[in-house]
């Protein structure tokens, strides 16, 4: 079967040798995702994210696959009829043989095509289709598996739809299939069991045994080659998921994975070395005017700000403006994203800052979805009490206002003294009694169901950050994802990651890690780890990470307490910058974006972002930019922005102008610097 001489954007980008002969425009590409247009984790943003540009190379001739949710449908997919006729023929003949397969667009840029398969509607089939996969594969799948009977539903689904676009294609189809993560891997399996002519590749974003086996209390990456990895996965009854995933990665034409790091943990864990490593990339969209990715930093910082004062009522005795927000998000995996640490680091920070007298105050919020019974009332009257108080301050403005153009029409200066009267007096008094309480400002904002055995809310307690007037890190515990429309905190996550200084993701598992690219994308410097994928990218291609707002903290060679210790002592140094120093690391940040751009991704290997040329932002060895500077410069627009982004600019080499892909490239743990 031939393959693609240049499927940059599908992880066959060096592969040229495979087949010269192959022509683009001959082939079809299906690429097949239990996360298609179904938003679970970092799958649906790879897809996503990676649309448009897949579009523009494969035009009618790209397919997405994925299940058909109805929820998700409706919101996100126009329905339309087949594109062209041999799919037309293929879907009729699905249903007409009891599947329920549909067609549309999905509705987000790029809108690619989507063939969508309804695996509730053919459950009827699923004992047959076991007994098939145990026949042919030796793969048994228990019953109360929900998960992995879905994905033998979708699995056999895919292979059947594959197969039937073999059939009804008039002259021998190329076509290409790649396949995402093992609740899609069956699919891949079934094709080369049954001999389809599909070319395949398998992408794993993070392996199931990783992801378990750190969880639980495990040296993981110093005993990788050690693992019986059947009997861990027996132990851990994940046994069948395992054979699914392993036997995917053994059949694919080729296997990739997103990092050097998971491609390391493939190796051992799934007995195959990834062919391939392909970097997960970013939409990145650029602002034609210079600081607007600054501005809009100000105007989210200052809605966080709302909420913040909301829910600090009658404990508001820190300064807002040297308030730092800090920020980690993501699936709910405890220690695997780092969540333990970073608490740990706060209590750290905590003591610094008290015992160093900082006037700086940190705010760091947690936003992990838990099993949760709704906002708690202590949250929602802290917006309340807010709003209260806004509209106290607006009626007496009002009044003021309309005495002070009284006074005015009578050609009189006012008597300030008589501009408020008894009732506004009144009026406010009744307003700052309101903002009494008896209790401390809530580390959570939801009841939570799990409240005594959760692991943040134990944790807060156990090092004890309770949000005391002494504190100088006051946290915030938010355990469902944002949303534009929440009553509490009515933002979306990109306006919320803006409006923050500092992404803190010290993961212990993280294949790759979006959160702190999303946050390089959007100029906001972040913490990553040497054992996330997006770590140890950055560190092979930035010269001083850290100057740019990239910290990367070592996880691999420290212990914990050692790791926790350097997370503490970046968290010190960003408390420490001013400003000024602040707005120029945001500018350096966003400068790396292009570096994350599926556009130029698959060029940056050898290409090296160097030291900035303009002032370090580390405030021990900051000399300002200016003479005379002073905390008040801080407070006004960047003026000399453009210079030092000028200074870096001639000091960097734009990433698409970079040398080619090194074809030798290894798989490798990328050694330390
Ligand atoms: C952006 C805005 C500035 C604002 C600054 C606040 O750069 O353009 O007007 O002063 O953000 O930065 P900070 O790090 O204090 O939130
Ligand atoms: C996985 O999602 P996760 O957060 O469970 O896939 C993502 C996309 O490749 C990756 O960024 C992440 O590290 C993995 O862990």
């Amino acid at each position: 079967m031939p393959l693609a001489r240049s499927l940059s954007f599908t992880s066959l980008s060096g592969l040229e040798e495979w087949d010269e002969e192959f022509d683009r425009e001959d082939a079809v590409l299906f690429e097949i995702a239990w996360e298609v247009a179904n938003k679970v984790g970092g799958i649906y943003t790879v897809i996503q994210t990676k649309a448009r540009l897949t579009c523009e190379e494969w035009g009618e001739n790209y397919f997405l696959v994925g299940p058909y949710m109805e929820s998700s449908v409706r919101t996100q997919v126009e329905l339309i009829e087949p594109c062209n006729a041999t799919l037309r023929r293929t879907i009729d003949k699905m249903n007409s043989s009891g599947c329920k397969v549909y067609f549309g667009r999905w509705l987000i840029e790029g809108s690619p095509y989507v063939i969508l398969l309804d695996v509730g509607f053919t459950a009827w089939s699923l004992d047959r289709w076991k007994s098939e996969l145990w026949e042919n594969c030796g793969i048994g799948v228990p019953w109360f598996d929900r998960e992995a009977n879905d994905a033998v539903l979708f699995g056999f689904l895919t292979a059947w739809l594959l197969g039937e676009v073999c059939t009804q294609c008039d002259e021998p189809p190329h076509i290409v299939a790649h396949f995402h993560e093992w609740l899609a891997g069956l699919g891949l399996v079934l094709c080369r069991q049954r001999q389809l002519p599909v070319a395949t590749i398998f992408t794993t974003h993070a392996t199931l045994l990783g992801r378990y086996l750190c969880a639980g209390n495990v040296d993981f990456y110093n005993n990788l080659a050690e693992f019986n990895v059947d009997k861990e996965a027996g132990d851990r009854q994940i046994y069948h998921r395992y054979c699914l995933e392993r036997a995917a990665a053994r059949c694919a034409h080729v296997f990739t994975t997103v990092s050097q790091i998971t491609a390391i943990e493939a190796e051992h864990l799934l007995k195959r070395k990834p062919d391939i490593v392909t970097p997960n990339g970013l939409n990145v969209k650029k602002f034609s005017a210079m600081h607007e990715f600054q501005n809009l930093h100000a105007q989210s910082k200052a809605r966080i700000q709302e909420f913040v004062r909301g829910h600090f009522y009658g404990h508001l005795d820190f300064n807002l403006d040297k308030t730092v927000f800090l920020f980690i998000a993501g699936r709910y995996e405890f220690s695997n994203k780092g969540a333990d640490i970073f608490l740990e680091a706060l209590a750290r920070l905590n003591y610094l800052l008290r015992v160093n007298h900082s006037d700086v105050t940190v705010i760091a919020f947690f936003i992990m979805p838990a099993r949760t019974n709704n906002f708690n009332v202590e949250t929602l009257k802290g917006q309340a009490v807010r709003k209260q108080l806004w509209d106290t301050a607006q009626t007496v403005k009002e009044r003021f206002g309309k005495k002070l153009y009284e006074s005015l029409l009578v050609g009189q200066l006012p008597d300030v003294s008589k501009m408020l009267d008894k009732e506004d007096f009144t009026m406010m008094k009744r307003a700052i009694f309101a903002t009494q309480r008896q209790c401390l400002p809530p580390v959570c904002s939801h009841n939570m169901l799990e409240d005594s055995s959760d692991p943040i809310l134990n944790c807060i307690r156990r090092i004890g950050l309770f949000n005391t007037a002494q504190d100088r890190v006051k946290v915030i515990f938010h355990p469902e994802f944002l949303s534009s429309t929440s009553p509490l905190l009515p933002m979306d996550y990109e306006e919320f990651v803006r409006g923050c200084h500092l992404g803190v993701f010290p993961s212990y598992y993280e294949p790759w890690g979006y959160t702190p690219a999303e946050c390089t994308v959007m100029g906001i410097p972040s913490v990553s780890t040497n054992l996330s994928g997006f770590g140890c990218f950055m560190e092979e291609h930035i010269a001083d990470p850290s100057a740019y707002g990239i910290y990367i903290l070592d996880r691999r060679f420290r212990g914990v307490d050692e790791s926790c210790n350097q997370l503490t002592s970046f968290l010190f140094q960003f408390c420490q910058q001013s400003r000024r120093q602040r707005i120029i690391q945001r500018n350096r940040t966003e400068r790396l974006s292009d570096l994350l751009d599926w556009r130029y991704l698959g060029r940056a290997t050898g290409f090296r972002y160097p030291r900035p040329a303009s002032v370090p932002p580390s405030p021990a060895h900051s000399l300002h930019s200016s003479p005379h500077h002073s905390e008040a410069e801080d407070e006004e627009e960047p003026y000399d922005e453009d210079l030092e982004a000028e200074k870096d600019r001639v000091n960097i080499r734009q990433p698409f102008n970079m040398p080619n892909r090194n074809k030798n490239q290894t798989v490798g743990l990328p050694e330390k610097n």
